[in-house]
């Protein structure tokens, strides 16, 4: 079995113990850090394939992710590029409602790469605090909000809203999140969208630029 292989079956099995080891293997053997975390997200569509079909449940979908973040504490100082450019502070977190973070963690990775300062809010961020941090921080030219439910929609709506309605002159609004469209960021009034956590470092810079 290949050593990427080998990371995708632990990630989905949610052996958090072995993927570290596993992810250094396979970057050992030659794997590159992109690839290695192409594998683990694959996984997570595999458990939330599995826990649509009702073959798993929701322990064995957070069992998995704890795995998958573990693999992803190992690429994460490969995976920082340079960060000498100062393109400002971005505040980031996951809406009100919504515990997903590995998405949200992966954005603020690659954003981070790409030159900001993050302040990151963690998950089920009411509207108002995404405000409340980007008044307390210096430079922030941008928030990210991200959405993993079709039921959390209307919190990233309101974040946006909430944002665009605050008084903060020039701080561009970006959101995105497996449910979320290009047509539904512009319909809430989102500065910008993006698909996956690389095309958002890469959006980050040209709303900021
Ligand atoms: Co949940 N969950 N979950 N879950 N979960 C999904 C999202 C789901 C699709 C599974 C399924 O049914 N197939 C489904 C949503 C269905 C829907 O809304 N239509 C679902 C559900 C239903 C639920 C619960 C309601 C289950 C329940 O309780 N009955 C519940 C809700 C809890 C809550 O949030 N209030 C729930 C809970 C959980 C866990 C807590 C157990 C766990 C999350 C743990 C954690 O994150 N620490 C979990 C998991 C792991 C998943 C799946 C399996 C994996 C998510 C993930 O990490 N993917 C997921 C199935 C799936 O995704 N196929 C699922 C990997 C990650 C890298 O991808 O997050 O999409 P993703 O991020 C991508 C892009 O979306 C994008 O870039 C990222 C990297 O490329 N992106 C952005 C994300 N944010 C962005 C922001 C941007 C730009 C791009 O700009 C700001």
């Amino acid at each position: 079995m290949s050593k990427i292989t080998e990371v995708k079956e632990l990630v989905e099995a949610g052996k958090s113990k072995k993927v570290g080891a596993a992810v250094q293997e396979a970057l050992d053997a030659g794997s590159q850090p992109g690839e290695i975390l192409e594998a683990m997200v694959a996984s997570m569509s595999v458990v939330g394939d599995k826990f649509s079909s009702g073959e798993i449940f929701v322990p064995e979908m957070l069992i998995a992710a704890k795995a998958m973040s573990k693999g992803v504490d190992v690429l994460r100082p490969l995976m920082a590029g340079d960060s000498s450019a100062s393109l400002g502070t971005c505040v980031i977190g996951t809406v009100a409602g919504d515990l997903h973070d590995i998405g949200k963690n992966l954005v603020s990775m690659m954003i981070e790469s790409a030159g900001f300062t993050m302040v990151d809010l963690g998950v089920d961020v009411p509207a108002e605090n995404f405000v409340k941090a980007a008044k307390e921080h210096d430079n922030v030219d941008l928030i990210a909000c991200s959405g993993l439910l079709t039921t959390t929609m209307p919190a990233l709506k309101e974040a946006v809203a909430t944002i665009k309605s605050s008084g903060l002159t020039g701080c561009k609004v970006i959101v995105g999140g497996a449910p979320v469209t290009p047509e539904f960021a512009a319909e809430i009034g989102a500065d910008g969208y993006a698909p996956d956590a690389g095309s958002a470092a890469v959006k980050a810079k040209e709303l900021v630029g």
